[in-house]
């Protein structure tokens, strides 16, 4: 990039205008996968803005994945996909996630529709004989790029009609007082099938997450079962963790 190209003479504040540059940079290919960026201080002489705008443009070009920042060794345009960071600790929906990094999440529906449970389902949900489950299946996108494959399992009397869920499951919970306030997760490591592999957009074997959440209401009853299946390549999961006492 030449000096004046650090910053377009667009409105707006200079963090945006700032950050807009590079990520243009990067998707003309001026800046290249593990190109090393100025220093902050250089940048912000060949812009011509403060090195307090300079960090708030690289930050959020850290938190959206498209520059890595190595501790000693400077920042770098990013070699993968954005990686998200979820904690661990926090029962929070996909859009919400999404919504918070300021992220665009769509869905595309894989199934969804009253079935006959499976005996997992009955045990896991507590349903009854003859109940129905009501299913939904969706492969997650954030900003157009698949994440995660998810599929729910609730009962009916929670989900009545699974087609009301347009964008987020838990918006519609919510809406009717079923929002889970516990879950319990369990995570483990996988390599994707082809099937799952080719929905992700990954090769085929390529390392996954296998997600599992049993969701609760206050009253302890269980709302939501879901098992997703999530890019290896795109998720960190993080976690405080204190001393045990
Ligand atoms: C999260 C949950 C999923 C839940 C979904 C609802 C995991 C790992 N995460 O993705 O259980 O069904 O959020 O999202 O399972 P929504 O409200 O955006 O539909």
């Amino acid at each position: 990039l030449k000096p004046a190209d650090w910053l377009d003479e667009a409105t707006g504040p200079r963090y945006v205008r700032l950050r807009k540059r590079i990520e243009d940079g990067i998707s003309n290919g001026l800046l290249l996968e593990n190109a090393p960026l100025p220093a902050e201080r250089e940048i912000a002489s060949l812009s011509g803005v403060s090195r307090v705008t300079v960090r708030r443009a690289m930050q959020d070009l850290v938190d959206r994945g498209i520059i890595v920042q190595r501790q000693g060794s400077g920042s770098f345009v990013s070699d993968g996909p954005p990686k998200v960071e979820q904690s661990l600790s926090r029962l929070t929906s996909f859009t919400e996630d999404m919504v918070r990094r300021g992220l665009n999440s769509s869905s595309e529906w894989l199934g969804r529709g009253l079935y006959m449970p499976s005996p997992e389902e009955v045990m896991v949900l507590g349903l009854s004989p003859g109940d129905s489950v009501a299913r939904i299946e969706r492969l997650r996108r954030a900003s157009d790029m698949p994440m995660a494959i998810e599929r729910a399992s609730l009962p009916v009397d929670i989900l009545p009609n699974p087609l009301l869920v347009e964008t987020s499951l838990y918006k519609v919970l919510e809406a009717d007082g079923n929002r889970p306030v516990r879950a319990l997760q369990r995570i483990s490591a996988i390599n994707l099938d082809a099937e799952d592999a080719a929905l992700l957009g990954v090769d085929p074997g390529a390392a996954g997450l296998r997600i599992m959440r049993t969701s609760y209401l206050p009253n302890r009853r269980v709302v939501e079962f879901t098992r997703s299946i999530y890019r290896g390549d795109a998720y960190d999961f993080v976690a405080e963790l204190r001393l045990a006492s």
